[in-house]
């Protein structure tokens, strides 16, 4: 196998980050500190030392423990889930991890991590607050669309609850021409893409087969497969280093999806070809209901190491330490140094998905303790403890919340029910022969629901026929 050139590529001169402001972008050096991160700006290193120090470790990884303060709270280390034992270990594992990186404890203090503090030093009060108010509109779009699937709109539905401040702290990491891979719960991500939420239900209330064009906002159609899109992303993130872009990918995938075949093929490939892909694991500790334990040894975030790149895990209810690392990542991968896998460690607090029921796998204590470390939480802790929003900015967010679930009830209820023949006309680009034997031999099976066993009209066969 030919390994392709490994000379790091120089990061952009002035290169933005993107603010965590909707669409926005700023400098980061240019931007001011919050008074919340003034005595950790303190410490931050130049622009052009916090890069090389983001990717010059000896490992090349960037910002893990190996020269960062053990995050407050957390416990000497403790040893690995071992598969199949019989308590849930993979929740324990993570709170025992000394390189577990958290800015933001559970009660809304801030942390300081020097080798994480200057990818957050830009954020203003304003940028808190649009962070906040991403988390809180991505849950109310994610509420709103379980009760619609309980109401029979939806046929089926993947819910993101508690772990907004992953998807979120990811998402606002990510510049404009920086393409992403997800999965089927992505709907935070999304939203940070700028896709209009109603198109993300399209396909489960099974209008479409996706519902957005993905080149509009570089967010690629939903992923059922799971962790095919890590492949998706390595082979594209191979062309973007071709094309010489200078903007980075990211796949999006989680702890059950890593024992599939794809995700090592990917992790192979794109290490062995330095591809700018950032792997990003929200490990929610369930494949529907099979914990992490089961599936793996080490710590998830751990594996990269054996494919020769670096990893991280971060505190995946805290969204600042997911901006910061995913910030850190993406410039990693943008710089030329290859891929990285960033493990955002959280908890699905809802079911699987609709279909779903986790009470007969997973107790209530489990959830009610990880209930405690809702993301939401910790930001509004956050935003009260500094003084940076105040009753206006919630009671108007409550407001703008109502809005979205009322444009998003009305929205599905009106989508129109899709050209049952059109599933053949999207088969093939050039059309065959096969198919078009489908389609006549499914136009005549249509046509029969509006007769009779003997050929006559049906009784009552109306224009609902065959619907
Ligand atoms: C290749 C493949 N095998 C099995 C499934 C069925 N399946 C759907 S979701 C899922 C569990 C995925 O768990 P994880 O990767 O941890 O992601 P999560 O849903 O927890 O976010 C499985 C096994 C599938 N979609 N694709």
């Amino acid at each position: 196998m030919t390994v392709e050139s490994t000379t790091a590529r120089k990061p952009r001169s002035g290169e933005a980050a993107q603010d965590a402001g909707a669409g926005r972008k700023t400098t980061r050096a240019a931007a001011a500190t919050p008074a919340g991160t003034a005595k950790t700006a303190k410490t931050a290193r130049s622009a052009k030392t916090a890069k090389s120090a983001g990717t010059s470790r000896a490992n090349g990884t960037p910002g893990t423990a190996a020269g960062g303060r053990t995050p407050a709270g957390s416990r000497s280390r403790g040893t690995s889930g071992t598969a199949g034992t019989d308590a849930h270990g993979a929740a324990e594992t993570a709170e025992r991890d000394d390189e577990l990186v958290q800015l933001l404890t559970p009660e809304g203090e801030r942390v300081a991590r020097p080798d994480y503090d200057e990818y957050v030093a830009d954020l203003t009060p304003e940028s808190f607050r649009d962070l906040y108010r991403d988390m809180v509109l991505t849950r109310r779009f994610d509420g709103e669309a379980t009760q619609l699937q309980r109401q029979g709109e939806l046929g089926l539905w993947a819910s993101l609850l508690g772990q907004e401040a992953a998807q979120i702290g990811s998402g606002r990491a990510l510049n404009d021409d920086d393409y992403v891979f997800p999965t089927y719960r992505e709907h935070g991500v999304a939203w940070c893409r700028g896709v209009d939420p109603v198109n993300l239900l399209g396909m489960f209330r099974g209008v479409n087969n996706g519902g957005w064009d993905p080149n509009s906002n570089n967010f690629h159609l939903y992923t059922i497969v799971i962790g095919s899109q890590t492949l998706h992303a390595t082979g594209y993130a191979m062309g973007v280093a071709k094309d010489g872009a200078g903007s980075a990918v990211i796949a999006y995938f989680g702890d059950g999806a890593s024992s599939q075949g794809d995700v090592a093929e990917a992790f192979t490939f794109s290490a062995v070809y330095n591809a700018p892909v950032v792997f990003f694991c929200q490990n929610n500790q369930w494949a529907i209901s099979e914990p992490t334990e089961r599936q793996t040894r080490v710590p998830l975030y751990q594996r990269a190491r054996g494919y020769g790149f670096p990893g991280v895990r971060v505190d995946g209810n805290d969204v600042l330490a997911c901006l910061a690392v995913t910030r850190a990542a993406l410039e990693h991968s943008r710089g030329g140094a290859g891929p990285m896998l960033v493990e955002a460690f959280t908890y699905r607090m809802g079911a699987h998905t609709t279909s779903d029921d986790p009470s007969k796998y997973r107790s209530d204590e489990e959830r009610e303790a990880w209930t405690a470390k809702d993301p939401i939480l910790r930001l509004r802790r956050y935003l009260e403890r500094e003084g940076y929003a105040d009753d206006a900015f919630f009671a108007q967010l409550e407001e703008e919340s109502e809005a979205l679930g009322r444009r998003v009830r009305e929205a599905v209820r009106s989508m129109p029910d899709p050209d049952v023949m059109a599933i053949f006309d999207n088969a093939y680009a050039d059309g065959s022969s096969l198919v078009d034997e489908e389609r006549r031999a499914f136009a005549a099976y249509q046509a029969s629901f509006d007769e009779g066993p003997d050929g006559s009209a049906a009784a009552g066969a109306g224009a609902e026929g065959g619907k």
